[in-house]
């Protein structure tokens, strides 16, 4: 984590953590400074509020929200905030996630969440996300983020089924 963080991830428990880890290290990995709270819309609104309302003059671009439930954690954040806030449905409840999605997906007009997949998939394209609007302003970021889309592909193309090993 950085003292300069430009990406924010929120999550709404700790019990969060896992699913969010994969942003932290794809953030890590291209190189943009991040931080990581636990911080809940229903559980501490006063210190999210706080959190949220410092982030821009913080120097943080773009926030991450991770919940699970009745997850209102993304909408709340993106309603004090102008800064991007992209959402990350968690599986917490015998619904698997679809609570979570449609918590944060169907937004009322004129809050928006950008609302990436269920878990930790959702969780990684968050971060590449990220990064895809950080490097508008980076243009280093930007080839970064070019070398880590290549070596996906490459990775791709480097795999061998077991009837061709
Ligand atoms: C949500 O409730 C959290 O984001 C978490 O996904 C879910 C369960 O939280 P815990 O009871 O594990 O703290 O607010």
């Amino acid at each position: 984590m950085s003292e300069h963080p430009l990406v924010g991830i929120v999550m709404g428990s700790k019990s969060d953590y896992e699913v969010l880890l994969p942003a932290i290290e794809i953030l890590r990995a291209l190189e943009i400074p991040c931080e990581a709270r636990v911080l809940s819309a229903h559980r501490t609104p006063d210190q999210l509020f706080d959190y949220v309302g410092t982030a821009r003059e913080r120097g943080l671009r773009v926030l991450i929200a991770g919940a699970g439930g009745a997850a209102h954690l993304a909408g709340v954040m993106a309603a004090k905030t102008l800064l991007p806030v992209l959402g990350v449905p968690v599986v917490a409840t015998p619904l698997n996630g679809l609570d979570s999605l449609l918590s944060m997906v169907q937004m009322p007009k004129g809050i928006p969440v950008a609302t990436l997949a269920i878990g930790k998939p959702g969780a990684a394209n968050a971060a590449l996300f990220a990064a895809a609007i950080l490097a508008l302003n980076d243009p280093a970021l930007y080839e970064r983020l070019g070398a880590w889309r290549a070596a996906r592909a490459q990775d791709v193309l480097d795999q061998v089924l077991p009837d061709q090993a």
